[in-house]
């Protein structure tokens, strides 16, 4: 059933759009296949580094789920495709002080969550959106999604996940965005 009554499904302050934006600081990488990488390091008793073929070959995962930039915008729906963060941890281990993961990306764009929320099964490092390659310009060739908060934390052209005892401060959030940023408590600004 499709969802009519907008004020049902977004969260305070927020309007709905037909196509995900594209919004993002500095250019859209160039995605190398053969230098690609993807590292999981910090405190974790396996650390781990894949290559895009290596990544391909993980469990893959499915999920339907809403979008919603800081700035305003949402878009519902969102077919996603990846791997689940969960398949991450139980490759790499964390160990028991890990707390937090910062999101490295291509660029200097970090961002960073408690692991808690991470576990949450609908997110995803996701390289399909809507039955099709995620285009470089939504991340492409591999981002993450985490539906339950803004935007900003759904870093694009993942590179490195680090396991941290406590939360670093990412690019936005270091300029004055929320940490928490639960876009059902309205939690824009830190
Ligand atoms: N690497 C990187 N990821 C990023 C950003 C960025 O500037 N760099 N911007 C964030 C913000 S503020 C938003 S709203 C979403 C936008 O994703 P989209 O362009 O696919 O709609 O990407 C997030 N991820
Ligand atoms: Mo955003």
């Amino acid at each position: 059933m499709s969802r009519s009554k907008e004020n049902e499904t977004l969260p305070p302050g927020q309007y709905r759009v037909d196509e995900l934006q594209v919004l993002h600081v500095g250019s859209v990488p160039v995605f190398n296949q053969a230098s690609w990488s993807f590292e999981a390091y910090g405190l974790v008793e396996k650390p781990l580094k894949l290559s895009w073929g290596d990544f391909l070959s993980l469990p893959r995962h499915t999920t339907i789920s809403d979008f919603h930039c800081v700035e305003g915008w949402s878009r519902l729906d969102n077919k996603w495709e990846g791997v689940s963060f969960g398949t991450i941890v139980e490759i790499v281990k964390p160990k028991p002080e890990a707390r937090f993961c910062t999101i490295e990306c291509e660029g200097s764009y970090a961002t960073s969550l408690p692991i808690e929320d991470l576990m949450d099964e609908d997110v995803l490092f996701a390289y399909g959106l809507d039955g099709k390659e995620l285009s470089p310009e939504h991340g492409g060739p591999l981002r993450l999604v985490v539906p339950k908060k803004y935007a900003y934390k759904s870093a694009k052209w993942v590179r490195r996940v680090k396991f941290t005892k406590e939360q670093e401060l990412g690019y936005w959030e270091k300029r004055g965005y929320s940490d928490t940023a639960d876009p059902w408590k309205e939690e824009r600004y830190g």
